[in-house]
């Protein structure tokens, strides 16, 4: 009679270890801004992160190139519930950017050409958990998904990946981004749902 159980030729997406509770997998790739896409040139484009004590650290295009890349395959998840699986980036880890950052600072403060910020615990952004992302998918990256580039922090929900990241201020408090004073949560962690505030 051709019948087959459910669960017989795979579990329910909603079981699959790989996608945080509440979220659906998706093949293609959402664009999601809150404003205008910004145009950076390469050859104005910097990278800084200012410690708390006002010392900055700058990187131009040629310098960030010039570093160690990694080429990370992770998962994102999107607060809006989708979730991407083995997404291919080429960046540099932040773990690279703050070797020589002399900091006693907690918090970290990324923010971006059109203004964009997000807030996350320094400590996420080391142990090889987060990139400056210039490339996706073996192209460069475009400009509406963050080109020239973007933070790519994917154990949190995606809004901590500041597309068009221009620098990291770090800090001893901590203080809430775009998103964050909107209401979305401090951390975000996808496993533990952590989407608005009180979660
Ligand atoms: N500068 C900037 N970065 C941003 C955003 C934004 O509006 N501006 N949106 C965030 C949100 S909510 C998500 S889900 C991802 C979306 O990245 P994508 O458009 O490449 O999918 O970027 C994050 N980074
Ligand atoms: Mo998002």
């Amino acid at each position: 009679m051709g019948i087959v159980s459910p669960g017989f030729s795979g579990r329910p997406r909603s079981q699959e270890p790989a996608l945080p509770p509440g979220q659906y997998l998706t093949e293609d790739f959402p664009v999601l801004s809150a404003g205008p896409t910004p145009r950076v040139s390469l050859d104005t484009w910097e990278f800084v992160i200012s410690a708390e004590n006002g010392t900055e650290y700058r990187w131009s295009w040629q310098e960030l190139m010039a570093l160690p890349q990694e080429t990370p395959m992770v998962d994102i998840h999107c607060v809006t519930h989708w979730s991407k699986l083995g997404t291919t980036w080429q960046g540099v880890s932040l773990d690279t950017l703050l070797d020589g950052v002399d900091t006693g600072a907690h918090f970290a403060l990324a923010h971006s050409y059109g203004g964009y910020t997000t807030n996350l615990p320094l400590d996420d952004l080391r142990g090889g958990r987060a990139w400056v992302a210039h490339t996706f998918d073996g192209a460069p990256l475009p400009a509406e998904h963050g080109g020239p580039a973007r933070l790519l922090v994917p154990h949190l929900y995606f809004w901590k990946s500041a597309k068009w990241v221009r620098g990291i201020r770090l800090k001893t408090m901590d203080e809430p981004g775009f998103w964050e004073t909107a209401g979305y949560h401090d951390y975000g962690d996808p496993w533990r749902e952590q989407r608005y505030q009180g979660d």
